[in-house]
């Protein structure tokens, strides 16, 4: 079976998920594009091999030639989508965030328990990083004793011109947000955030530095760092009582010359991540055959507690001190 895949917005994300899916996914295609730009949609779906453009998002999960939708579009449009998805009951891969508030994020979550089923799933990509997925595996084996620390640094070349202060929490963090609960295993409970004053004060985007006390006990501290400027560096160690691990970002090669080792860092995450972006759409394809959700997916769910522990964050970054980090109630369906 051929699984026929419709990308709604082929922005740089959208159009490398759709690169993706033609060139590493068996047993996927692209069968229709929607952009706001419709010439780029053209031009992407010449590239992939698309056998349609749609008009509308709407056409496009109205498409019968559509099996499943990845949701590519601007921030704001993802829950709307994600819901549009699910009346048509088809499977929805949808990038980060769910929704910019976990109001909304609750709104796709009472739509799949209204279903009965999980069909949405959130492109936290981490989750099928190996060396992330190395960590979670050692933490849950328990040969690192119980887990006390999680270090987390998320640095970027530079923000983008649309980037707020704020969205260093609310965009970037929730990658750790949700690799920390997916690594330790648990939820997170409180969070404190703060920023160095010796930043610059016309620095729109300053540095944040958070510590978050996990629902098990460990704390997990988190640098973004959205205009580090001297490439896109993401690090991890999980300590343990014994013992830690951490993560080696890949890097093809290293080079040797005038007395330096040097190995490059990449310009932004997308190298950096190329594996797991690979590895989450080849699994999110095998689970919409098999028709039940991959194991280390991303649920709606986890997209709301992302989206609920960055609005802690922004009240604590305004308020200072700590926010607790109060959590509705799980839904039966997202219980394991
Ligand atoms: C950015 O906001 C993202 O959306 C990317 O997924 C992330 O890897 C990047 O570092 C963020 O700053």
């Amino acid at each position: 079976m051929t699984v026929g895949i419709g990308v709604i917005g082929v922005g740089v994300m959208g159009a490398d998920h759709a690169r993706i899916f033609a060139r590493d996914v068996p047993g996927a295609a692209i069968a229709a594009i929607y952009d706001a730009d419709a010439k780029r949609a053209k031009a992407i779906a010449d590239e992939v091999g698309a056998r349609a453009v749609a008009t509308s998002p709407e056409a496009l999960i109205a498409d019968r030639k559509v099996d499943a939708v990845l949701i590519a579009s601007p921030d704001s449009t993802h829950a709307p989508l994600t819901l549009a998805a699910l009346a048509a009951k088809k499977p929805v891969l949808c990038e980060k965030p769910l929704a910019p508030s976990s109001r909304e994020c609750l709104e796709v979550v009472a739509a799949e328990v209204r279903l009965g089923k999980r069909l949405a799933q959130v492109g936290f990509m981490r989750r099928y990083d190996p060396g992330y997925f190395a960590m979670r595996a050692m933490a849950k084996s328990g040969a690192l004793g119980r887990p006390l620390m999680f270090h987390c640094v998320h640095r970027n070349v530079s923000a983008p011109h649309f980037f707020t202060s704020d969205m260093a929490i609310a965009n970037s963090a929730p990658h750790e947000f949700d690799i920390a609960r997916f690594v330790l295993d648990c939820d997170l409970a409180e969070i404190t955030v703060f920023q160095p004053a010796t930043a610059a004060q016309d620095h729109s985007v300053k540095p944040v530095f958070m510590v978050i006390r996990s629902a098990g006990g460990a704390l997990v501290d988190v640098e973004i760092n959205n205009n580090a400027g001297y490439g896109y560096d993401v690090k991890g160690e999980l300590v343990g009582e014994k013992g830690t691990i951490a993560l080696r970002a890949p890097a093809p090669t290293e080079v040797n010359l005038a007395l330096a080792n040097a190995t490059a860092h990449p310009e932004d995450w997308r190298p950096r991540f190329a594996e797991s972006y690979r590895l989450q759409n080849q699994a999110w394809a095998r689970a919409i055959e098999r028709g039940a959700p991959d194991e280390c997916a991303a649920s709606a769910w986890d997209g709301y507690a992302a989206a609920l522990v960055a609005e802690a964050g922004l009240r604590s970054l305004a308020a200072g001190g700590g926010v607790v980090i109060a959590m509705a109630e799980k839904p039966e369906l997202y219980r394991r």
